[in-house]
Parts: C-alpha cells; structure tokens; sequence
C-alpha cells in the first residue's frame, strides 16, 4: 500500500512512522508512506498557505489553491483510491474503517491545522473524512499517525503472528479478555486456574465470557448493534 500524506507540519509526521511495525511493514516493501510538505505549495514570496475567513471570525483557514495545487501533482502520478481529511467533525474512526481501508491500493491522507480548510477542498477532491474521537487536536498529523498505524499493522504480511491482528479487541466489537503471563503467583495474586489447565476448549470459553463480560461493564455502547 501507498500512502501519501499532505501536512503544513511533517517534522510531527517523522518519528511515528519509524518505529516498530510502520517500520517493519515500510521494509519489507508491504507499505510507502511518504510526507508531503503543504508550505512548499504555498502562494507568494511568503509562501502563504491560510487566510481569513469571509465572513469573519476569529482563525486562519487553509487556502484552496496550495492545497488543490499540491492534490493536481500528486494526481499525475497515480490515482487514489481515498483522498482522506482528517477533521475532528467527521464520523470517529473504528476498526471496521481500518479494516476497509488496510485492503486498498492508494491512500491520500490531508491535515489539517488552523480553523479548518476550505470548504470547497472538501466538497472537490475529498472522499473520506475521519476524526479520531471527541476532542480537538492541535493539528490532524497525530490523528493521521493514529490512523496510518490502525490500518498499516493490518496489511497481510505486516503482523508476524496472523492470529493477533485478528483477536484484537474490536475485531468483533468486543474488548479483549484479561491476559496474563509469568509468574503464575505475584505476591499471592494468582492467575486464573483454567489459563494453566492446558484445555484450551475451555480457555477459549473463558475468554469468551470475560470478552463479552469486560464489554458489559466499559462498553455496553459495542452490543447495542
Ligand atoms: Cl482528525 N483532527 C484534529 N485536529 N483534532 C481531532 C481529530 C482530527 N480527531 C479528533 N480530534
């Protein structure tokens, strides 16, 4: 898979995509991601990428012309499967997006910084709009590293161990069960008997119970549909 992402901070962008399995999945060829920097498509002398809102009101909003100028470039090389903006008002990412996603070919991902970007970015060359939960971010970089590692880590091949991506909480729409490992006893705090019964019909119905008895408890909101 390519990724693509445009950000007016890509310095934020470095680090993440450089550890562990972004790292992994990046060498062994399964995934690209390569940072695009808005401020070099910005107009003028001081390469200007914001403006005033019309109508006023207090925040800069991102320009069109960097922005389209910058998607019209990228266009020429390949087309997208998504051209994604990452907005705190959009529907909240899930796993189920994660998982659509992970099987495409090419992704474009846009940050956003300021008040927002121009509304006429989004209703030309935007498809998906994705915000990462309830609450404001400085910037969309850290919520596209969220969003980037949710998908990349399920590319087939990405996660050593096939099973893990699978029995991942949300999977299916359940937490995961408590795990344990040694020692079996920590300061006479025990872990549970049938985890050592070597059973493992029975271990799967016990994490099962707990699954789904874990959901109860934090997030009734996951079996309500
Ligand atoms: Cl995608 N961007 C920003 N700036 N804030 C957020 C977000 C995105 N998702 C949640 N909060």
């Amino acid at each position: 898979m390519r990724i693509d992402i445009i950000s007016v901070a890509p310095d934020l962008l470095e680090s993440p995509f450089n550890h562990s399995i972004i790292k992994r999945a990046k060498n062994k060829g399964l995934a690209e991601i390569i940072i695009h920097d808005l401020r070099e498509y910005g107009l003028g002398n001081y390469k200007q990428i914001d403006d005033t809102q019309f109508g006023g009101g207090a925040g800069m909003v991102m320009m069109i012309e960097p922005i389209a100028n910058c998607i019209k470039k990228l266009q020429v090389e390949r087309s997208y499967d998504e051209i994604i903006y990452m907005t705190p008002d959009a529907k909240t990412l899930n796993q189920s997006t994660a998982n659509t996603l992970s099987l495409k070919e090419n992704i474009l991902i846009l940050t956003g910084h300021y008040k927002g970007i121009d509304q006429r970015v989004r209703d030309k060359y935007i498809t998906k709009e994705i915000s990462i939960g309830d609450y404001v971010l400085t910037g969309g970089e850290l919520a596209a590293a969220v969003l980037v590692d949710a998908v990349v880590r399920l590319i087939p091949g990405v996660i050593g161990d096939e099973q893990s991506a699978l029995t991942d909480s949300f999977q299916d729409n359940l937490l995961s069960p408590p795990v344990y490992t040694r020692p079996a006893e920590f300061e006479g705090m025990k872990v549970p008997e049938i985890l050592l019964s070597g059973n493992f019909p029975k271990i799967d119905d016990w994490r099962s119970e707990k699954a789904f008895e874990r959901t109860e408890q934090i997030r009734p909101d996951l079996l309500e549909d």
